[in-house]
C-alpha cells in the first residue's frame, strides 16, 4: 500500500470541513488527534475546560470514523504518550511512515511556532494550511487595518456586514442603523420565565474523560462536576437551537445586565462550541438573522448578537495576529500588583466579585459584563500585572484561547496595549455595577459610600486610578468630564479617597482573599 498522508487535527479544529481534511482520502490517509499534557498545563486550565476539550475531541474522532476516516487517536493515558504536539507527531510519523504531513494553522502564536519548523525537524513535506473557518482572513484584516489611525471595531464591523450581507437592505443596514447598542443596556429583574440553559448528561466516553481529568488534574482550578456541556456536534446544534428559541429574543435588552444567582441570563453559552469548531459562526449568525426576519426576535437582539460574532470575534482575532506574539507582555499603564488570591478562591466580601468568581469556578463561565466590568474592572483599577491577569482568564474559561482572550484582556479590559481596542479604559466606580445589577443590595459594602469603613472599594479605587493616570488620560475628550468631576471634589475628600484606596490595596496585598480594608 502507498504511504498515507498524515493529517493532524488540533483540539480547537473539530470541524469536518477543516482545511487539513479537505481533499483528503478518508480510506488511505490517517487523521491524527492527540491528548497531550502540555496543552492542559502551559497554563493550568480549569478542570471543566480540559474535560470539555478532550470529550469533544473524542466525539469528533467518532464522527470522523463514522464518515469513513482512519483516525489515530492518542489518549492522555497512553503509556507511550510524550505529552507534547511535536513528540506525538514524531511518534505518529514513526508509526505510519507518511509521505507528507498536512495541518491547519494553529489558532495561536505558541503552537504555530511549533508547526512552522516541522518540515525541517521531520524532513517531511508539510502543508500548513490557513484556518478558513473565520469570516475575515488574516490578510484581509491587515489590509483593512494598515494605514488607519485608529482601529475601531465599529468600522470593521460595517465591512463584515457588507461582506456577509447580514441584516443588510442593499448597501444599507436593516432598520437604518448599524448598531442598536444604546437599546441594549437594560438592567434585569428576577424573572420566573428566565430561560435555563439546556444541560446534556455525560455519555460513557465523557464519563471516562471526567475520571481521567479528575485523576490527572485534580490540583487544577475549578469544579469538574456537574458537567453538562454539549460535546457532540448534534448536541451543540441542539444548544444553538435552544438559544435561538429561548434566549435570543431578550438577548439584546439584557446583554449588559447582571443578577445575583443568575449565571447565564439571556446569553448563548455558545463560545466554547464556536471556538472548538462545533458550531459555524456564520451559520449561527444567519440563523439569528432568520429569527429576526420571522418576527421571533427583535432587531436590537439579532443585531447585537451578530455584532458580537462577525464584529468583535473577528476583530479581536485580527488584532491578535497583527500585534504579534509579544502582545500579552504589553503593560502600557505600568501595572505590577500580583493577582489577588481571591481570583482563585472566590472568597471575598465584595458581592459582585464573589458572584463572578464563584460561577467561574463552578461553570468555567462568566458573561461578558462580569468579565469586563467586574473582574476586569477590578484588575484595571487595582493595577494588577496584565500578564498575570491574562494567564488567569486564559486558564479559567472554557472558551479561552489566546487569540480571543488576550485582546479582550490586555486590550479591552486592562488598556495595557495603550488603547488599540478602546478609546478609553473601561474603568468604573461601584455606581455602574449598582445600575446594571442587584449585587450591591446584598453586599456588606455600601455602594453609595466613598470613604467610610463600609465604603464600596470600587469607589476609592476608581478616583485613585484616574488620579494615578492623569497625565495619560486627561487630554482624552471622552474622559474630560471625569477629570472635571474629580477636580470639583473637595481637596480633603480627595485625600481621603486616595488614603482609602491605598489602605484597601495594602490590605489586599497583605491578606490576599480577605478584602476588608
Ligand atoms: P454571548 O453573550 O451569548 O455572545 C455571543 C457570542 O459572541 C459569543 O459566544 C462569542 O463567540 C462572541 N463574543 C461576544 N463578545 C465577544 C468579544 N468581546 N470577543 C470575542 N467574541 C465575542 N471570549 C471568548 O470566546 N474567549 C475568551 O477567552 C474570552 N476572554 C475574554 C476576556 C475578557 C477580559 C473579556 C472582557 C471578554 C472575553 N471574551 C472571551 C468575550 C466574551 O466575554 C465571551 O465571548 C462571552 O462571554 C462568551 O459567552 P457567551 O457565549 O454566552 O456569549
Ligand atoms: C486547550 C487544549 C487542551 C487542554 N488539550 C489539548 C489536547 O490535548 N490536544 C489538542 O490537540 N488540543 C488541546 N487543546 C487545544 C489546543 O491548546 C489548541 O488547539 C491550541 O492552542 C491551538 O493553538
Ligand atoms: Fe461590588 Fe461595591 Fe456593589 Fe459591593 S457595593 S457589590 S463591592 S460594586
Amino acid at each position: 500500500m502507498r504511504p498515507p498522508t498524515l493529517r493532524l487535527v488540533l483540539g480547537d479544529q473539530l470541524t469536518p470541513g477543516l482545511s487539513a481534511l479537505r481533499g483528503g482520502d478518508p480510506a488511505r490517509d490517517v487523521v491524527l488527534m492527540v491528548e497531550v499534557a502540555e496543552e492542559a498545563t502551559y497554563v493550568r486550565h480549569h478542570k471543566k475546560k480540559i474535560a470539555f476539550i478532550f470529550a469533544a475531541m473524542r466525539a469528533f474522532a467518532k464522527e470522523l470514523r463514522a464518515a469513513g476516516w482512519r483516525v489515530d487517536y492518542v489518549t492522555l493515558d497512553d503509556l507511550e504518550n510524550t505529552g507534547s504536539f511535536p513528540g506525538e507527531v514524531a511518534r505518529a510519523i514513526a508509526r505510519h511512515a507518511p509521505k507528507a504531513l498536512v495541518t491547519t494553522e494553529a489558532s495561536e502564536h505558541r503552537v504555530l511556532a511549533m508547526q512552522a519548523i516541522w518540515a525541517e525537524t521531520f524532513a517531511l513535506p508539510v502543508s500548513l494550511l490557513p484556518d478558513d473557518r473565520f469570516i475575515c482572513p488574516k490578510k484581509d484584516f491587515f489590509f483593512w487595518a494598515d494605514g488607519r489611525k485608529s482601529l475601531r471595531m465599529e468600522f470593521f464591523y460595517r465591512e463584515m456586514r457588507r461582506k456577509t450581507g447580514l441584516l443588510m437592505e442593499g448597501d444599507q443596514p436593516t432598520g437604518g442603523q448599524w448598531n442598536f447598542d444604546s437599546e441594549n443596556r437594560k438592567p434585569a429583574k428576577g424573572d420566573l420565565f428566565m430561560p435555563r440553559p439546556k444541560r446534556f448528561a455525560p455519555d460513557a466516553e465523557t464519563k471516562a474523560v471526567l475520571a481521567l481529568v479528575e485523576s490527572r488534574f485534580s490540583d487544577h482550578f475549578g469544579d469538574l462536576e456537574p458537567f453538562w456541556f454539549p460535546v457532540t456536534r448534534t448536541h451543540a446544534h441542539e444548544a444553538m437551537a435552544w438559544f435561538l428559541r429561548e434566549a435570543l429574543p431578550r438577548f439584546g435588552d439584557y446583554q449588559d445586565a447582571m443578577l445575583r444567582g443568575e449565571k447565564f441570563l439571556f446569553h448563548s453559552l455558545l463560545s466554547p462550541l464556536i471556538n472548538v469548531g462545533l458550531i459555524d459562526p456564520l451559520e449561527l449568525c444567519r440563523r439569528a438573522e432568520a429569527e429576526y426576519k420571522a418576527g421571533r426576535a427583535p432587531l436590537n437582539a439579532a443585531e447585537g448578537f451578530i455584532r458580537q460574532i462577525i464584529g468583535w470575534r473577528e476583530y479581536v482575532r485580527g488584532i491578535y495576529w497583527r500585534e504579534g506574539p509579544d502582545y500579552t507582555r504589553r503593560n502600557a499603564l505600568g501595572a505590577t500588583r500580583r493577582l489577588p488570591l481571591m481570583y482563585w478562591s472566590a472568597e471575598t466580601d465584595m458581592a459582585c466579585m464573589a458572584e463572578a468568581l464563584g460561577q467561574t469556578k463552578e461553570e468555567a463561565y462568566a458573561h461578558h459584563i462580569q468579565r469586563l466590568m467586574v473582574t476586569g474592572n477590578f484588575a484595571l483599577l487595582a493595577g494588577i500585572d496584565p500578564f498575570e491577569v491574562h494567564e488567569w482568564y486564559l486558564a479559567v474559561y472554557a472558551d479561552a484561547y489566546e487569540w480571543v482572550e488576550a485582546p479582550n484582556t490586555i486590550g479591552m479590559s486592562l488598556f495595557a496595549d495603550g488603547g488599540l481596542l478602546g478609546s478609553k479604559p473601561y474603568a468604573s466606580s461601584g455606581a455602574y455595577i449598582d445600575r446594571m445589577s442587584d449585587y450591591c443590595r446584598g453586599c456588606v459594602y455600601d455602594v453609595k459610600d466613598k470613604t467610610g469603613p463600609k465604603a464600596c472599594p470600587f469607589n476609592a479605587l476608581y478616583w485613585d486610578f484616574l488620579a494615578r493616570h492623569r497625565s495619560r488620560f486627561e487630554g482624552n475628550p471622552r474622559m474630560a468630564q471625569m477629570y472635571r468631576t474629580y477636580d470639583k471634589i473637595a481637596p480633603a475628600m480627595r485625600e481621603s479617597l486616595h488614603a482609602k484606596a491605598a489602605a484597601f490595596l495594602a490590605h489586599l496585598d497583605a491578606h490576599g482573599a480577605d478584602t476588608k480594608a
